[in-house]
């Protein structure tokens, strides 16, 4: 059976990148009838860097919030918190015996977040791909709906699979495939099409939050850095103009339609023009997600009593799982 397994981190509000590169896909996988779905709200990795202690479990519900109010449904989906579910952090441990010190090392997220501070980071930024494999092997999941920018974690997943299986002379976990789907697997910062949207920019202006107002949504998109050509007759000729393609890329996300079609419309109009009709796509789809984000927050509990079940369906796979690891690792018999 096909199990998928993903999620996010409550390091700060999702914004538009993490919503077109995965949840959207999340939701749209929960149309298909032969496979579970877990869905995590992973808080022991938001705690690798810098945060603050005081906002986490409230991060953590909001972006709980978020997965419901884009269409994540806890009926279909087995929808927890990381943290409640301690097999994550057991299983890490005994996958960080396997993990090769070089592999990490090259792990770009690692270089990228570590910066030239690679000497004072934590162990928890350098081991984070280990729990990530975890959090994936935990329930031999078979599929992983992610972003781009994960691919590699997700090759490093697959590695430690196969290390377990190969030392231990076992077929025990299955290879998981990144499934990098849509239209928007990569997200561009709004203010540098060349680097990704992302939760810990310094700027706000770089991101369309899930919670961001019509008022701010319109803003951001209006100060959205462009070039001074008009829109090409064709995509091929946006190559090269990193701004001006991530604000197709996400019209044509938002509104259900290729890239091509996007082009075709607005051919000849310049970027001023373009970006009142973006503004429009763009409110249109979030709005409806904003307000029921903040109606769910306003009374917590439906999400908390949501979560609580999850972790429950969740440890009812992942516990036998870890138990089966600690017998072929030879800790009981
Ligand atoms: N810009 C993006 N475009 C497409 N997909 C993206 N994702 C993140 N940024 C983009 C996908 O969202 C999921 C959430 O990942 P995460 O919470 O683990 O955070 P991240 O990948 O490290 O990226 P963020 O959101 O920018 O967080 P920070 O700044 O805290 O690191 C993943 O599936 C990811 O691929």
């Amino acid at each position: 059976m096909k199990r998928i397994f993903s999620g996010m981190q409550p390091t700060s509000q999702l914004h538009l990148g993490n919503y077109l590169g995965a949840l959207k896909n999340w939701v749209d996988l929960q149309k298909e009838n032969d496979a579970e779905r877990l869905f995590c709200v992973v808080d022991l990795h938001a705690v690798t860097m810098p945060y603050d202690h005081k906002q986490l479990s409230q991060a953590t519900l909001e972006i709980a919030a978020a997965y419901i109010a884009a269409g994540i449904d806890p009926k279909k989906s087995i929808l927890f918190v990381q943290s409640h579910a301690p097999e994550h952090s057991q299983l890490m441990w005994l996958l960080a015996t396997m993990a090769q010190m070089g592999k990490l090392e090259r792990m770009t997220q690692f270089k990228d977040k570590a910066g030239k501070n690679t000497e004072r980071v934590g162990l928890g930024l350098f081991a984070y791909p280990v729990l990530m494999a975890a959090d994936i092997l935990a329930y031999k999941a078979t599929h992983v709906p992610v972003g781009e920018d994960q691919k590699q974690h997700l090759e490093l997943t697959r590695d430690l699979a196969s290390t377990f299986n190969t030392r231990y002379g076992v077929d025990f976990f299955p290879q998981p495939e990144p499934v990098i789907a849509g239209p928007a697997p990569r997200v561009m910062s709004l203010r540098d099409g060349t680097s990704k949207m992302s939760k810990s920019a310094d700027s706000d202006m770089t991101r369309i939050n899930l919670i961001d107002t019509p008022d701010m949504i319109s803003k951001k998109i209006k100060k959205a850095k462009t070039d001074s050509d008009p829109m090409p007759e064709t995509l091929e000729e946006l190559e090269g103009r990193p701004e001006a393609m991530n604000l197709v890329t996400i019209y044509a996300a938002l509104a259900g339609i290729p890239k091509e079609e996007v082009v075709r419309q607005y051919a000849g109009q310049m970027f001023g023009s373009f970006k009142p009709a973006l503004i429009d796509v763009a409110v249109n789809h979030l709005a409806p997600i904003t307000n029921r984000m903040n109606e769910l927050l306003e009374n917590k509990d439906q999400i908390e009593d949501a979560l609580r079940e999850g972790a429950v369906k969740a440890r009812k796979i992942s516990s036998p799982i870890l138990a089966e690891v600690q017998k072929i690792m030879g800790f009981t018999k």
